[in-house]
């Protein structure tokens, strides 16, 4: 249809219905309004607005921060920078050699208490988790970060997948996030304050092929934290899901950072920044989660925009296919070498 032909149509629709004009007229002022009001808060919370302060929940006044995965990528950042807003840090992970190396960077910069803690949280059995209790018991916990997770080796199709792999990667993502967190909340209930960070995925927003177990594993987190966060809002805790999107690390195997890839400081800086605030994931429909880091908020709240699941499931899709093809020919050429 031509530009003419749409307007005449309209000025004959206006003079026809009036009143069906009117009602169109204030729903499209309405949507317009809406769209505006919701980009302005998005953008707000992610660049403007300060997050609650870390002091809420006994910074600075000897309360402890645990956090596991904590000798390397994002959980080491979040353990240095709690423990410079004043928490003392209690880290977790497998190698206890690395364990003490990181708690006594963390002493020498920061002053304040470390302990540390070495578990395998792909193997631990009752007696495993039974012992992270009673070694966290003397301790005023005001901050968990579930920061510990396994992603696959490649993207594979299910069928093609280790049967060890998706044993850890659940021990890891989900049994974990359940045992830590009931280790740690009867200490944030009795003290009436604490913040729960858990560390997700925007594969757990977008349904990944070929990262399926993964995929399902960070979407636990998203639906445990909204239904945990308002089983303790009485408590006075926050529970929050941190959805992310890449970060340097040796578990995204990427080294350099970009505008949407950022080294794991910049994004633990906006994550411990902005608690509180939803940011990107403001109107994504997800209760208590929240997408701070800037670049990885706007590219939520476009898609929250674009709705569209399949577009992101298929394109998802293509995109795994090509880095399995890349992973294996790489694997191809190496082995020939040897
Ligand atoms: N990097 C990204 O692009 C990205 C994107 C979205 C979400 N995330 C999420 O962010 C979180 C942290 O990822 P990251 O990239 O920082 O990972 P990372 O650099 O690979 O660090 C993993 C940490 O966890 C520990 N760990 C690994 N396996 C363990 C096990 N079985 N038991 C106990 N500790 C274990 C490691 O120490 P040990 O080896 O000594 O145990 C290390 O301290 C994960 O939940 C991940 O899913 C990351
Ligand atoms: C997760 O925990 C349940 C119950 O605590 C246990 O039966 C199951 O084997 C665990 N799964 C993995 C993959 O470790
Ligand atoms: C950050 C966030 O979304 N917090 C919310 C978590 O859920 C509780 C209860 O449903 C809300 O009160 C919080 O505002």
């Amino acid at each position: 249809m031509a530009t003419s032909q749409v307007l005449a149509f309209v000025s004959a629709f206006v003079r026809d219905e009036p009143y069906f004009a009117t009602i169109f007229l204030a729903l499209g002022v309405l949507s317009t309004a809406r769209l505006f009001y919701q980009t302005l808060s998005v953008l707000a919370q992610t660049f403007v607005l300060p997050g609650i302060s870390l002091k809420r929940f006994g910074a600075k006044k000897g309360a402890w921060a645990v956090v596991t995965g904590a000798t390397d990528g994002i959980g080491k950042e979040f353990a240095l920078q709690l423990a410079k807003a004043g928490f003392n840090v209690f880290i977790v992970a497998r190698n206890q050699v690395l364990l003490e190396e990181t708690a006594e960077e963390i002493k020498s910069k920061y002053g304040v208490l470390t302990a540390t803690h070495s578990i395998n949280f792909a193997t631990a059995d009752e007696g495993a988790y039974d012992a992270f209790t009673k070694a966290l018991w003397d301790k005023d916990i005001g901050v968990l970060v579930n920061n510990v997770g396994k992603s696959h080796n490649m993207p594979a199709y299910l069928i093609d997948t280790p049967k060890d792999e998706i044993k850890d990667i659940v021990a890891i993502n989900v049994n974990a996030t359940l045992r830590v967190t009931y280790a740690v909340i009867p200490r944030m209930i009795l003290s009436k304050r604490g913040l729960i960070l858990n560390i997700g995925s925007f594969a757990g927003a977008v349904p990944s092929p070929m990262l399926a177990t993964y995929s399902g594993t960070k979407a636990f987190l998203s639906t445990f934290s909204a239904a945990l966060g308002e089983e303790l809002k009485r408590d006075n805790i926050i529970v929050e899901h941190v959805n992310t999107y890449f970060v340097v690390s040796k578990l995204s195997k990427i080294r350099k950072a970009s505008m949407l890839i950022p080294k794991p400081n910049a994004f633990v800086r906006s994550v411990l920044g902005k608690v509180g605030l939803p940011c990107g994931a403001a109107y994504s429909g997800r209760p208590n989660t929240s997408t701070p880091f800037w670049s990885h908020a706007l590219l939520d709240y476009a898609m929250t925009l674009i709705n569209s699941p399949k577009l992101f499931i298929s394109y998802t899709h293509g995109l795994h296919r090509d880095i399995r093809k890349r992973a294996l020919n790489k694997i191809a050429r190496e082995s020939k070498y040897e």
